[in-house]
């Protein structure tokens, strides 16, 4: 019953909302080091850009080791935690922040498994890497810390809202 009225309450409030101010789910995208080293940026934004997400920020940075631990703080006690904060501040890497319906969950499924091995061709862990702690690209796990990650990452100035003309071309 509760599902149908805000399920109800929704689609009124898509009816009454233009689609360019309409605030979707956010999530944080980073080409890690070795994404970066390996010239496979462009090929990363191409694959986001042309399912229909829309970049609200980006920028290109060799982050610090502190912002790092911070970042991967939940991982913590896991012992590939130091050299993993160390890969990811030994390079610039591309932190990006993407927008759309479901994009936390699809841009997972993009991305692939943590595990190349496990990963099926077509997404970009399957397409381009081998090893765990080489995977090319970081993508939030769930809507919570892609809040989290993007408060870490950018300044509230730093996100831009703008409209996207062929939105009515990629949602109904
Ligand atoms: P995720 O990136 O798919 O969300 P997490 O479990 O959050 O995976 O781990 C964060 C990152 O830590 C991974 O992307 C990978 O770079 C690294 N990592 C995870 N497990 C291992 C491991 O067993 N050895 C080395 N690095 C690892
Ligand atoms: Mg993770």
């Amino acid at each position: 019953m509760l599902a149908s009225v805000v399920c109800l309450l929704s689609v009124i409030a898509r009816r009454l909302t233009p689609l360019s101010i309409m605030v979707r789910e956010r999530t944080f995208i980073a080409v890690k080091p070795d994404g970066v080293q390996r010239g496979l940026i462009g090929e990363i934004i191409k694959r986001f850009e042309a399912k229909g997400f829309k970049l609200a920020g980006m920028k290109y940075i060799q982050a610090s080791e502190d912002l790092l631990k911070q970042h991967y703080i939940d991982l913590a006690d896991k012992p590939f935690y130091p050299g993993l904060c160390k890969y990811m501040s030994s390079g610039p890497v591309v932190a990006m922040c993407w927008e759309g319906t479901g994009v936390v969950k699809t841009a997972r499924v993009m991305m692939g498994e943590t595990r190349p091995a496990d990963s099926k061709p077509g997404t970009i862990r399957g397409d381009f890497c081998i090893e765990v702690g080489r995977n090319i690209i970081h993508g939030s796990d769930s809507v919570e810390s892609a809040n989290k990650e993007i408060a870490l990452w950018f300044k509230p100035e730093e996100l831009v809202s703008w409209t996207q003309t062929n939105e009515s071309w990629i949602y109904e």
